[in-house]
């Protein structure tokens, strides 16, 4: 552990830090940030009533809206000069999400990191592989800065340029490398299609993040570049990432860095306050951020929390999966549909790989979803076939009843019928460096 004395702090104890500094940010942003004054001063909440977690509802919600009204310093606490560092979110739409950093903040930022690193399995002395992307997103810089913090040695390779990155991983052995997981997909695919085998490379821990992933993947990332990945979690507007890292012993959830990042999962309709175990949208207040303190932030994200003891030892609750962002939830014909549940159907399908898109079209007033998956390359050569078109496929009962068994699965555990249709190996899109987007949404 980066700091086991803080990474192990008895409930207890960390509940009266979260309570001592929940008050302190509260006055604080009373007192630095108009936008947060009036905020308060409108639900008629002064500082002083804030006494410790219980009164976390009465709070308000702050929403990615609230960030882009006051673009781009609007919610500084700490005069220009004081931020040492700016980032911003891509945002797909208009105007990007930005946010500040002081010293300090990225002093906490690093030290986040470097926690999450080695509760990956990271060492000081190993090398990262850093194929987060640098620039204004946070996960190239954040990795780096905590890598440093923990003593490795960084390899600021940044996304893309995929041949240069399998040459410098086998000539440079790092023991690392970070990465999002549809890149690390690739990049195993890429080795695999050199011949390279996963014993012979010297990777041994993969932290991945940045977009959703699911058990389907980590298998395969972890079989193709022979490593032991683990989750790592977080946002721009909190902090970056490193917000929470799934600890490599367990694997069953991320820790949240508890002392600085006060989680809560509230209900998507109503905002209550869900109970552990419950999913719901995962809302953050800021416990010790300088520059740019956010108030019960709504991040969109769903997931779950629980505080069962971990075996690692680390007392800091952990979050599940993110079962899909509220921003990526498709509605087709009336059915919420997550692009991870269709994953975690995959999952369960030898034949295919999750390499997939889902394609939502819009017919008349009827919404049509196709979902294009590629079948894997054992099947394909089983098969015998040279393409796959929908001809091949109704010709050939193999292929025919494996449409079926796909197709049939959706509907059972997603409730939509979706037009499956198989693709040869390699046919899916794939990751060139960053965040895949699985969903070709045509109806907007
Ligand atoms: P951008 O908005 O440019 O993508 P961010 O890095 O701030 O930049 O994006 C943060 C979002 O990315 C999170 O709110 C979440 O939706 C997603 N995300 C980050 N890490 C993970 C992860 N480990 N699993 C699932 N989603 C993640
Ligand atoms: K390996
Ligand atoms: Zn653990």
């Amino acid at each position: 552990m980066y700091q086991p004395e803080l990474e192990t702090l008895p409930r207890e104890k960390l509940r009266s830090l979260q309570e001592e500094r929940l008050r302190q940010v509260v006055a604080y942003v009373y007192e630095r940030v108009p936008f947060y004054r009036r905020l308060l001063d409108e639900v008629g909440v002064r500082p002083g009533e804030i006494r410790g977690l219980i009164d976390l509802p009465r709070l308000p919600f702050t929403k990615k809206s609230d960030l882009r009204d006051h673009y781009p310093f609007g919610l500084f606490a700490v005069p220009r000069e004081e931020v040492a560092r700016i980032h911003a979110s891509s945002g797909t739409t208009g105007k990007p999400t930005v946010v500040g950093y002081t010293k300090n903040d990225l002093k906490v930022f690093a030290e986040m990191v470097a926690r999450s690193l080695a509760a990956a399995g990271a060492r000081p002395g190993m090398m990262l592989h850093n194929a987060y992307g640098y620039g204004l997103f946070t996960g190239g810089l954040g990795l780096h800065g905590g890598a440093e913090a923990l003593g490795m040695t960084v390899v600021p390779v940044s996304g893309g340029m995929t041949e240069r990155q399998v040459m410098l991983i086998q000539d440079f052995r790092p023991e690392v490398i970070s990465c999002t997981p549809s890149y690390a997909q690739t990049l195993a695919e890429e080795f695999k299609k050199r011949g390279v085998s996963p014993e012979a490379l010297s990777l041994e821990y993969a932290v991945l993040g940045a977009e959703p992933w699911t058990e389907a993947i980590r298998k395969q990332v972890d079989e193709g570049l022979g490593v032991r990945s683990t989750n790592i979690y977080g946002l721009s507007e909190i902090i970056g990432p490193g917000v929470a890292n799934e600890c490599v012993e367990e694997r069953q959830g991320s820790h949240i860095w508890e002392d600085h990042f006060l989680p809560e999962v509230v209900d998507p309709d109503t905002g209550e306050p869900l109970p552990e175990g419950k999913v719901g949208v995962l809302v953050f207040t800021t416990l010790t951020k300088e520059a740019m303190p956010l108030l019960r932030y709504w991040t969109g994200d769903l997931t779950f929390l629980t505080s069962e003891p971990c075996t690692c030892g680390r007392t800091h609750v952990r979050m599940g999966p993110i079962l899909g962002r509220t921003d990526d939830m498709l509605i087709i014909r009336g059915v919420n549909v997550y692009p991870t549940q269709v994953e975690a159907v995959l999952l369960e399908i030898p034949e295919v790989e999750p390499y997939y898109q889902i394609v939502v079209k819009r017919e008349g007033t009827l919404d049509e979803a196709e979902l294009k998956v590629e079948v894997t390359e054992d099947f394909f050569r089983q098969v015998g076939q040279e393409v796959l078109s929908d001809e091949v496929v109704e010709a050939d009962h193999r292929l025919h009843a494996l449409r079926e068994k796909i197709a049939r699965k959706i509907k059972d555990t997603i409730g939509v019928s979706m037009k499956v249709t198989l693709l040869a190996p390699g046919q899916a899109p794939r990751s060139e460096g960053g965040k895949l987007r699985r969903v070709l949404d045509l109806r907007k």
